[in-house]
């Protein structure tokens, strides 16, 4: 079983597509653990992409994620982390294969509406990151009971 963080970006909340991206997550079978939605400091984002430190677009970047409100989620899952990638699709949303997010919803590399942790170090280290108190992650067991 594994835990991964997925952001939808300021691009996605904007458009009004959070509702629709939780709900492919839900509908693969992922179990949702964590959400909030905040604008989060240009320091929190520094840290979440310091791996793309150096490159041209990290500027951008910081400024694009810290630009409006995100949504933060917290999914488990067996290969959470691989699925959750699937079912994103490729970083340029112009290439992403159609039924993936990126791939129906989005035309943008840079806005590309979703981030999803790519390795079990990136998603300990990002979920820390975004869902710091001890609280705020929730253990819960589906209900197999019929409702009455
Ligand atoms: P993410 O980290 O946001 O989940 O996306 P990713 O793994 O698919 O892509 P990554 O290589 O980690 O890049 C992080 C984000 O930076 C922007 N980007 N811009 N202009 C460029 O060349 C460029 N390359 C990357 C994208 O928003 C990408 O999601
Ligand atoms: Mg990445």
């Amino acid at each position: 079983m594994e835990r991964t963080l997925v952001l939808c970006k300021p691009d996605a909340v904007q458009r009004g597509l959070v509702g629709q991206i939780l709900t492919r997550f839900e509908q693969k079978g992922l179990k949702l653990v964590g959400m909030k939605l905040r604008q989060f400091p240009k320091e929190l984002l520094e840290q979440h992409y310091s791996d793309h430190k150096e490159r041209p677009f990290f500027p951008s970047l910081v400024g694009f994620m810290g630009s409006g409100p995100v949504v933060a989620m917290a999914l488990e899952g067996i290969d959470a982390i691989a699925v959750v990638r699937g079912l994103m699709g490729k970083t340029n949303a112009r290439e992403a294969a159609p039924g993936t997010i990126r791939g129906d919803l989005g035309m943008s590399f840079s806005n590309n509406l979703v981030h999803g942790s790519d390795s079990a170090e990136s998603a300990a280290k990002e979920l820390a990151l975004f869902f710091p108190g001890a609280d705020e992650l929730v253990d819960w067991t589906p209900c197999t009971l019929e409702w009455s």
